[in-house]
């Protein structure tokens, strides 16, 4: 199947409290294959995957939490155009990787710490405003946290070294 286009996808890794399985640090070293493979068969392709390297963040809401470690991880070379079943069921995938580093959406306070967060923040140019999912992200571009790692993901120059 031809490459139509390449409207690559997206994400925003944060952490800022222990997960099940280590420190901030660690769980954002160990998602990211996991990641990449949920990444594969929600596709059901080869794809390939632009990491920025980890930034260290001051947090943005409540201050009384730990700075955040953040990342970007842009996925390029989908051979299938977005859509709104699809977003969602990635935006299900996500959700299913921060349950399974011990996140409870049930407990946790607005923009508090947390042990991992995985934000899409867009798709291409598609446009999705559904009551669970908003696409671009919304505050995308008035998160340094979120940009400065997204500028290093795009220049694509280094590998990461993490
Ligand atoms: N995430 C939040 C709230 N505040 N601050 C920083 N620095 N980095 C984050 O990832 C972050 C935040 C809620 O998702
Ligand atoms: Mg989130
Ligand atoms: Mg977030």
């Amino acid at each position: 199947m031809p490459l139509i286009d390449d409207p690559f996808v997206a994400v925003a890794l944060g952490a800022n409290e222990p997960s099940t399985l280590g420190s901030p640090r660690q769980t954002l070293v160990m998602v990211r294959p996991l990641l990449e493979e949920m990444f594969r068969l929600w596709a059901g392709q080869e794809l390939c995957f632009c990491w920025s390297q980890l930034v260290e963040t001051t947090p943005v809401g409540p201050v009384d939490q730990p700075d955040y470690l953040n990342a970007v991880v842009l996925v390029k070379g989908l051979i299938f155009l977005p859509s709104e079943p699809l977003a969602l069921a990635l935006l299900q995938r996500l959700h299913g990787l921060e349950w399974r580093f011990g996140r409870d959406r049930s407990r946790e306070q607005r923009w508090g710490p947390r042990p991992l967060d995985l934000d899409l923040l867009f798709w291409g140019e598609f446009r999705l405003e559904h009551p669970d999912l908003m696409l671009p992200h919304p505050r995308l571009h008035l998160r340094s946290f979120v940009l400065e790692p997204l500028l290093q993901a795009m220049q694509g120059t280094q590998p990461p070294c993490w």
